[in-house]
């Protein structure tokens, strides 16, 4: 089997948040040229950005059932990943796009089941499965939210692949003013209160909700990184194998 690796692109970075449906064109293609350079044994995950989280929040979809609100937030963030699947095929990689709405089932918000074994085959294929966040049908509350960070932390858990990595808009997890080298659950009491909100609109837990989600699955023994994927050069410098931005660790 192809040794796997993990790569979430955070919607901040791809989009402007502030503005509907807005994508950052630009960065979109930087960030595929870096990936098609580096891209074999690769998952890419997207986050929504301004293509999901207004229509998430318009229809309130983290609290109630909407059917309205499933379809339009589904189509929103399938029009952000058919423009980051594209940027890829033109910048010489293989993407495919994958809609979690079509293979994964939520229980009170959090992944219960996950078909991902297409996934491992369009890896073991030379393929690059192109995975985003997305509204989920969900076996207590009708259908929720399903974000890339819990994606990866799924994926991460089932496959155990050799590299995890959160590309944000900012260097890493930041503390009085200094990126960590590091983070442990146990940092979570000191460190939480500063941790940094989303630019925009976010119904899925800025920087805090990331790092829970890493800090869960470094509890499962997969370390992951956050970096700053807006970095030139970043993205891939963490599919080259190196330490980039914060590392998160299991407890000591
Ligand atoms: O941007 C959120 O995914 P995220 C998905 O990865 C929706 O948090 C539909 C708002």
């Amino acid at each position: 089997m192809t040794e796997i690796k993990i790569l979430k692109i955070g919607g901040s970075v791809l989009t402007d948040k502030t503005r509907l449906e807005s994508a950052r064109m630009e960065e979109i293609e930087r960030i595929a040229t870096e990936i098609a350079r580096h891209g074999s044994g690769l998952i890419l995950v997207h986050g929504a950005g301004s293509f999901g989280h207004i229509h998430a929040k318009k229809y309130n979809l983290a609290e109630r059932f909407s059917p309205e609100g499933v379809l339009e937030t589904h189509r929103s963030v399938v029009r952000l990943n058919d423009l980051v699947v594209e940027s890829l095929r033109r910048a010489g990689s293989r993407p495919v796009p994958v809609h979690p709405l079509s293979c994964t089932l939520l229980r009170d918000g959090r992944i219960d089941a996950m078909e991902t074994e297409p996934v491992i085959e369009m890896v073991n294929n030379g393929l690059v499965p192109v995975l985003h966040g997305d509204v989920a049908m969900d076996r207590s509350i009708g259908a929720g939210i399903v974000s890339g960070d819990q994606l990866v932390s799924h994926l991460a858990r089932t496959l155990k692949p050799e590299i995890v990595a959160l590309g944000t808009a900012v260097d890493g997890v930041i503390f009085r003013g200094e990126v960590l080298a590091e983070v442990r659950r146990e940092a979570l009491p000191k460190i939480g209160s500063e941790l940094g909100a989303s630019a925009g609109v976010d119904v899925t837990g800025g920087m805090r909700g990331k790092l829970e989600e890493l800090l869960d699955l470094a509890d499962q023994g997969v370390e992951s990184q956050i970096f700053n994927a807006e970095k030139a050069g970043q993205i891939e410098r963490i599919l080259m194998g190196e330490r980039v931005g914060t590392l998160v660790e299991g407890r000591i």
